[in-house]
């Protein structure tokens, strides 16, 4: 089956540092744009309500204009719609951050919800990479797998080509620990792309 495009994210693009990426597969069909500049504010959906409110949390604290629509095959289940999500919402970070050119580049952040916490952090490296540590008591938050939230930032950090670390110190409830994830990951992020210079924040003179 082919899937068609939903209605586009953005009518009204994001302004300063922004990417853009529409990506349609036989399994999915994504559109998402992101700005790093602002102004804040969040627009998603993708058909799986836990996954929209993670997105959100991620948008609403990164200070992104985050859009994302994603018209996946949920027939079979979450799995093409988070992992095309991420491949799709990399893809437009890498776009956005462009040649990197004054950004902080490493961010970290540690973000608790109550009983739980959770420690992140990134370096906006060119160099994929994740070492996720935040496995859930339980499998499943409504319909949603839990297991799906590191596939998300698998498919998010090779195509962003990111480092991200994120590391559970604490938790007991499986909604606190992984909305405690992408709250950490929003703020590691936040604080990665501030821009702060003029040039590229490495050595080798490119990221
Ligand atoms: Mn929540």
């Amino acid at each position: 089956m082919t899937r068609t495009s939903t209605a586009p994210a953005a009518e009204d693009g994001p302004a300063g540092r922004v990417g853009r990426v529409r990506r349609t597969t036989r399994e999915t069909a994504v559109d998402v744009a992101v700005g790093l500049d602002g102004p804040p504010r969040t627009d998603i959906s993708t058909g799986v309500p836990f996954f929209d409110h993670m997105l959100d949390q991620l948008g609403r604290h990164g200070r992104l204009d985050l859009r994302v629509r994603t018209d996946g095959d949920l027939e079979v289940d979450a799995h093409h719609t988070v992992e095309d999500t991420g491949i799709a919402l990399g893809q437009a970070l890498a776009e956005a951050l462009g040649d990197k050119a004054g950004i902080e580049r490493f961010g970290d952040a540690s973000v608790p919800i109550d009983e739980a916490l959770v420690r992140v952090a990134i370096d906006l490296s060119g160099r994929p990479y994740l070492a996720y540590g935040a496995d859930t008591p339980v499998a499943l938050i409504g319909t949603y797998e839990t297991t799906l939230t590191k596939h998300f930032f698998e498919a998010l950090v090779a195509n962003a080509r990111i480092t991200l670390h994120v590391q559970k110190l604490a938790g007991e409830g499986s909604h606190h620990i992984q909305e405690a994830v992408f709250k950490a990951v929003a703020v590691a992020l936040r604080r990665a792309v501030v821009v702060t210079g003029s040039g590229i924040p490495s050595t080798k003179g490119t990221l």
